[in-house]
């Protein structure tokens, strides 16, 4: 029988025992934990009580077993280096299922297997896989603990590293083992990196196993993940539950839960307004996020960077929240001249994984400076100089923060019940054909605009970069049902809202290219200047000029004071090529019907709308 890690310890150890709660659904916590301690037989159980002291421990061990590596204090106080193996960096889209009772309720868009089927297989496997190990229990609340908007959820983990890393992005503790007593609605998550020990067999610095299983379980609102110790697929709380899960209990209740950044921007005037931009993995949410307006007067306060629920509330408003409480943020590209305050954000108390290390202890990646130091360790552990001819960091190396340490976090971020949502923006990383900002004339075309979002891959997931690939909403690979059920839903959200208080649509493209390969757009904190646009078309003080695609702004209504943008790169970033736009139109055919005749009659009327505007323009 597995004892509880306080209790090894002579029960010295405060931490780690069970919490003895008393409430009428305590006990099926406690029967849940014991059914799974039976199957993945640890060595021991240790329930995660979030404290500090429990955290320091926690980082302590994984320095002893050399799964963290200590930065020097000097340079990066509290914070340590993780090196994946290898094979293990990024999502496996590939192995990512949704194990709905109906293979049309998973939909086109996921791997769908037969839940029962599934169940056989994860139990074969998990039989056993935390031997010799740690299962850690942990509690976390995705929102404020108790909050109108929050959701609870427990995660099952054999690895420390994602116990520290929820840790820092969720709400861990106690009071949400209280929630639960009191008879708390949670989501029950399983995880194994699929490594178990054999007595006196030695531990590696990064355990995961070849054969990788995210099984998500919409009909009984869990999840199983087996093999891989990489965030999205770890952290179960973040994509697995706060969208695939949350994203089936949002169509059942009545809202949405969106790949999402989340801010409050400051107009020059002192009024404020919500914006919430979905934009695919790698393609700045987190910049956009943390922005700094290079437009005097403007300031935006951070919300989130990742993950947005949204709800319709009583005065017909769409209300959001961040369910998240940190960062995972993607450090290739982040510099003081692109997101100073993500590099401020982290100055310590930071887990960096697959970055790359120099020898003064502190840490490296493309992006943070100019030039790359003479010297480091690459991300793999081996020694690295600007004439190796690789990156020094994976180009999916991230960052673990805490999000109270973004010297921007508005004062009410953890707020319960969230803000009012002004503006939503789409958008995805197109060379081509995609304006730098469009305006959805009203909610539908908005839900259309979302639905035909396509970006270039980029390095979050497997496969290869720069390949186009639909990726509707940003949602491609996080949407928990049938996308084509889910576009509908948006529309049945937008009916719930009041006309005139629903948030205005807009789609936007940061990454057009001229002819030379060059971006068009400075982007980053000149993407103010489209955000301003944006807001004066919310306030309704500048009027838009009508194009096929939607509203677009006069040229002279986009504030370019203070950056060079030549006339011809300006024309080109609003250019529309009426024939490609009638290919892009084919593609979205062709993609609806993938779904069979499930996408929604309305949006199908405005792919028509969009092909007789551009043949008789
Ligand atoms: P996930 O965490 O994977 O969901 O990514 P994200 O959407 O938060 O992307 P993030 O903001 O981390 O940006 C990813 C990459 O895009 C970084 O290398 C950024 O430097 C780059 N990037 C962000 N904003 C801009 C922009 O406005 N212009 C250009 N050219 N690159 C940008
Ligand atoms: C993304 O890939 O969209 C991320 C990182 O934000 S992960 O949590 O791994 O999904
Ligand atoms: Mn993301």
């Amino acid at each position: 029988t597995p004892t509880a890690s306080g209790t090894r310890a002579g029960g010295v150890a405060a931490f780690g025992q069970r919490p003895e709660a008393s409430g009428p659904a305590i006990e099926e916590l406690y029967a849940w934990v014991d059914e799974l301690t039976a199957l993945l037989k640890p060595e021991r159980v240790h329930w995660v009580d979030g404290s500090r002291a429990e955290n320091e421990a926690l980082l302590r061990e994984q320095v002893a077993e050399g799964k963290l590596i200590k930065l020097n204090p000097e340079w990066r106080p509290g914070s340590y280096l993780a090196r994946s193996h290898p094979s293990d960096v990024a999502r496996t889209e590939g192995r990512t299922f949704i194990a709905s009772e109906k293979e049309e309720d998973a939909g086109p868009t996921n791997n769908w297997v037969a839940p029962a089927e599934i169940r056989t297989t994860l139990t074969g496997l998990f039989d056993g896989a935390m031997r010799g190990r740690t299962l850690y229990v942990v509690p976390f609340s995705m929102g404020a603990v108790g909050g109108p908007l929050s959701h609870i959820g427990v995660q099952l983990t054999d690895s420390a590293y994602a116990v520290t890393s929820i840790g820092i992005m969720t709400r861990v503790g106690a009071e949400v083992v209280e929630q639960i007593a009191a008879g708390a609605a949670w989501v029950k998550t399983v995880h194994s990196v699929g490594a178990p020990l054999e007595p006196g067999q030695a531990d590696v610095a990064w355990p995961c196993n070849d054969d990788k299983y995210i099984v998500h379980f919409p009909d009984t609102l869990e999840v199983w993940s087996y093999g891989s110790g990489y965030g999205g697929n770890a952290i179960l709380a973040k994509k697995c539950f706060a969208l695939r899960i949350a994203s089936v209990i949002g169509r059942d209740e009545g809202w949405l839960a969106e790949h999402m950044l989340l801010i409050r921007v400051i107009s020059p005037e002192g009024k404020a307004y919500h914006v919430a931009a979905a934009f695919p993995s790698a393609c700045g949410k987190t910049n956009l996020a943390m922005l700094r307006p290079t437009i005097p007067g403007w300031r935006v306060e951070t919300l989130g960077d990742d993950i947005a629920w949204l709800r319709p509330g009583e005065d017909g408003r769409l209300w959001a929240i961040n369910p998240e409480a940190g960062f995972f943020g993607v450090a290739p590209g982040t510099g003081e001249s692109t997101n100073v305050t993500a590099v401020e954000t982290l100055w310590g108390n930071t887990i960096f994984t697959n970055v790359a290390l120099r020898p003064d202890g502190d840490v490296w990646w493309e992006g943070l400076t100019d030039q790359p130091p003479a010297e480091l360790t690459d991300w793999e552990g081996n020694a690295w100089t600007p004439a190796s001819g690789r990156p020094a960091a994976h180009p999916n190396s991230r960052f673990t923060v805490s999000a109270a340490q973004c010297p921007q976090i508005a004062p009410d971020w953890d707020a319960a019940e969230g803000v009012p949502l002004d503006a939503i923006l789409f958008g995805g990383r197109r060379a081509t054909n995609v304006p730098l900002v469009v305006e959805a004339t009203d909610w539908t075309h908005g839900v259309f605009l979302g639905s035909t979002i396509s970006s270039e891959r980029t390095a979050a997931a497997e496969g290869t970069v720069g390949e186009l690939r639909r990726d509707p909403f940003a949602m491609l690979p996080f949407c928990g049902y049938n996308m084509a059920d889910y576009f509908g839903h948006w529309i049945e959200v937008g009916q719930k809202l009041r006309f005139d208080r629903a948030p205005r649509i807009f789609q936007v493209n940061w990454f057009r290219r001229g002819a030379d390969g060059r971006f068009l757009w400075p982007g980053f904190g000149d993407n103010a200047r489209v955000i301003d646009w944006i807001i004066r078309r919310v306030e309704g003080s500048v009027p838009a000029v009508s194009s096929p695609i939607g509203r677009l702004p006069r040229t002279d209504d986009l504030n370019l004071e203070g950056i060079e943008v030549p006339d011809e790169d300006l024309a080109e970033l609003f250019s529309i090529d009426r024939d490609s736009w009638l290919t892009e139109a084919d593609l979205t055919e062709q993609f609806y019907a993938t779904f069979g005749g499930r996408v929604p009659a309305a949006l199908q009327s405005e792919l028509s709308s969009l092909r007789y505007r551009l043949k008789s323009a």
